[in-house]
Formats: structure tokens, C-alpha cells, sequence
């Protein structure tokens, strides 16, 4: 039986992919990190199949733990402070999660378990102020975030193990991708979550920041799919997982209002105060190398995937209003 390690388990790309691991017959090792209240919301479906280690990608010891208590196969590194408007009040949070804590775990698996594969979740943001379009493997990096800075150096310190220390480690270079799990701030979510609230009488307006900007966005189930092809192959290499389709956020509102109805021009309001200090504005990417070498390519569309978003958020409205406050003793 494979075993595979993932550290983000609890955020979306990691839940999708535990259940995708255990659909295969691996044996999954969650790392997660201590908080006052836990939250297995994401991965409630699996959560007591799952092995769970605690460790935090600021702690190299704990993740050295981590990998001698898994002895994995593969290493899947999904965690991050992901949210990019967040790294500019915390930039240095930031840089010592996503960017210093992808050494951090690439030393334990070198130390520990060198011959287990790395998978690096590396990101579009790289591209940030876009040297050419659509953007490809070989298309230079110009962040525009504290995060995309952070990404940058993940995305090298992962080709300089493999180069260094003749490590099976991969870089995924992933596109926005979304989902029902996708966290709340996220503009997708936000977007959905606001819909349904709207429709259902809770709320009056959705506030929003910049509408022009652009994104390639695909359905993250699909996307964790590539991951583990990713590491099935013969080479350790690095691919660019998109839809190349990219879309407005005012097209997004548009999809998103109108399959329940109505127009969001009825209920957007603008605030400055969410434009970002530098903004990446177009984001389109070419995934021909992943289709052709992995045999992968995306299944679900932007519309069914925002239809399935609201449809939730529906729900989960619904369950919200229908339940009267728990008291917390
Ligand atoms: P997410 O939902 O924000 O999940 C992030 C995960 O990282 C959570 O499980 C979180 O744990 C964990 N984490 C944060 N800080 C940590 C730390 N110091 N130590 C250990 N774990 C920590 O992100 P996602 O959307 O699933 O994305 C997965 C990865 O892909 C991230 O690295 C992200 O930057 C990258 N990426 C995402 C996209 C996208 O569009 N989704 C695109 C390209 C790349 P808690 O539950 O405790 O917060
Ligand atoms: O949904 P977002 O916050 O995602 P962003 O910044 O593109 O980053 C996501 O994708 C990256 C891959 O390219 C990942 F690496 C990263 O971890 C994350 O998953 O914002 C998308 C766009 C931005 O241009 C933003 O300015 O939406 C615009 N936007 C407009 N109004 C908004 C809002 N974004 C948010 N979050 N909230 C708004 O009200």
C-alpha cells in the first residue's frame, strides 16, 4: 500500500486530494496544525481514514516528525498562508510559511526519507504583472505580492533539491481553481456565498474590489488530479494546470447572479478599500504540456462549476436560517 503525506489537508486542494489518494488505495497522512478550534469542515468525509500527524511548516522538527511517523511515498505540500491580500499586512508570516517553510520540508524529506516524491504547490501568481500570454512552464516570473513573491522561491527552492540532491520533486503551477470548499475570502466564494444570501432575503448588497482584473479559473477537484500524476511520472518535472479560458470578475458576478435570477448590477457596490496595492490583472494559461504528458485536461466548466457553488451556498443558507443558535456554555 502507497503512503502519502500531505500537509493543507484541512484547506480545499488538500481535502479533495485525500479523497482522492484513498479512492487509490493509499494509506493518507494528514498533517495539520494545532488551533484552539479545530476546523474539519473540508474533510469531514474521510476525516477517520485519515492518519493525523500535527506539525506546522514553520517547525522544521515537527516536520521531520512528520515524515519519519509517515515513512510516505509521496509528499504533497499544500500548506500556505494562501490568501494574497493578506500578505501585504503580513508579509513576513507570509514569506516564513510559503516560502521558507517549503525548505523547512524539503529538508525533512532529504534528511528523513530522500527518495519519497515532492509535490510543490507552486502558483499563477508567479506570473503576477504577465510577461507574455497565455502563460506556459517557460514564461518568466514577475510577482506582484508578498505571496507571489513567496511562491517564487518555493517554486526555485523545489528545482534546486531536485537539481541539488537528485530529489523527485515537482513544481504544479496551478491556476485559480475553486470549489464549494474553497475559503470564504476568496472572491469566487465570496461571490457565491453573497448570492445565495441575497436571493434568500439575508442580505441587501455585496461589497467588491476591482471587477476588471482576470482569472483563469477551473474546478479544484480537477485540479488535484494532476497533482498526483504529477508524481506517477517517470521524470521529476514542472507543469502549468489551467483551463485556458479566462474570465472578468464582473463576468463572474454576472454567471453567478444571474442563475438565480438576477442581475448583480442590482446589488454590487464598489469599494476602493478592496483594490489591492499592486494587482495582477490577467491571468490565461496554456496547459498544452500537461495534456500532452500527463493525459490530463479539465472537466468541469466555469458555469456548472459557480452553478455548483451557489447551489451550495443555497444550502448552507437554508440549514442557517432553519437552525435557531446553538448557546455555548
Ligand atoms: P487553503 O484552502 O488556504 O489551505 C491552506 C492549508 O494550509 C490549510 O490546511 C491550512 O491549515 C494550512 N496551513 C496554513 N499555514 C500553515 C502552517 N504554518 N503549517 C501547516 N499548515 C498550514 O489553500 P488551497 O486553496 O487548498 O491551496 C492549496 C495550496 O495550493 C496552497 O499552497 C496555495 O497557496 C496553492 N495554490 C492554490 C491555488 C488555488 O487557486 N486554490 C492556486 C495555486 C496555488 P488551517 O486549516 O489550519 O488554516
Ligand atoms: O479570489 P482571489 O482572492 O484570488 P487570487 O488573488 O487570484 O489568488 C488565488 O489564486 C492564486 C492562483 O493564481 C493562488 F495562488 C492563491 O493562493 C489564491 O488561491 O482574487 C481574484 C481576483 C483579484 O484580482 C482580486 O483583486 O478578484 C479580485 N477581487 C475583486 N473584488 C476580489 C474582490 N478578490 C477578493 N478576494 N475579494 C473581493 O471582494
Amino acid at each position: 500500500m502507497k503512503k502519502a503525506l500531505i500537509t493543507g489537508i484541512t484547506g480545499q486542494d488538500g481535502s479533495y486530494l485525500a479523497e482522492l489518494l484513498l479512492e487509490k488505495g493509499y494509506k493518507v497522512y494528514g498533517m495539520r496544525r494545532r488551533t484552539s478550534t479545530p476546523n474539519y469542515e473540508n474533510i469531514a468525509n474521510v476525516r477517520e481514514k485519515i492518519e493525523w500527524l500535527s506539525g506546522d511548516l514553520t517547525d522544521l522538527s515537527s516536520l521531520i516528525s512528520a515524515v519519519q511517523q509517515s515513512d510516505p511515498d509521496e509528499v504533497y505540500n499544500l500548506a500556505a498562508q494562501s490568501f494574497v491580500e493578506t500578505s501585504w499586512p503580513q508579509p513576513n508570516l507570509t514569506g516564513q510559511i510559503t516560502a521558507l517553510g517549503v525548505t523547512n520540508l524539503l529538508e525533512a524529506v532529504r534528511i528523513v526519507k530522500p527518495s519519497a516524491k515532492f509535490y510543490q504547490a507552486s502558483s499563477s501568481e508567479m506570473y503576477g504583472k504577465v510577461m507574455e500570454t497565455p502563460q506556459r512552464e517557460t514564461t518568466p516570473f514577475y510577482p506582484r505580492s508578498p505571496y507571489g513573491v513567496s511562491k517564487v522561491y518555493g517554486h526555485w527552492i523545489t528545482l534546486n533539491y531536485r537539481e541539488s540532491f537528485n530529489m523527485f520533486a515537482c513544481s504544479g503551477i496551478l491556476f485559480n481553481h475553486e470549489s464549494p470548499r474553497r475559503g470564504i475570502e476568496f472572491v469566487t466564494r465570496k461571490v457565491t456565498d453573497g448570492v445565495a444570501r441575497i436571493k434568500l432575503g439575508m442580505k441587501q448588497k455585496l461589497t467588491m474590489g476591482n471587477l476588471d482584473a482576470k482569472r483563469d479559473w477551473g474546478f479544484a477537484g480537477d485540479y488535484v488530479k494532476a497533482m498526483w500524476l504529477m508524481l506517477q511520472q517517470e521524470e521529476p518535472d514542472d507543469f502549468v494546470i489551467s483551463t485556458g479560458e479566462t474570465r472578468t470578475v464582473r463576468q463572474l458576478l454576472e454567471v453567478a447572479f444571474q442563475s438565480v435570477e438576477l442581475r448583480y448590477e442590482d446589488y454590487v457596490v464598489i469599494d476602493p478599500k478592496l483594490f489591492r496595492p499592486a494587482e495582477v490583472d490577467l491571468l490565461l494559461g496554456d496547459c498544452g504540456k500537461a495534456k500532452r504528458q500527463l493525459g490530463w485536461k479539465p472537466e468541469v466548466s466555469f458555469e456548472d462549476m459557480i452553478a455548483m457553488m451557489v447551489e451550495n451556498d443555497l444550502h448552507k443558507v437554508e440549514r442557517e436560517l432553519n437552525h435557531s443558535p446553538i448557546a455555548v456554555n
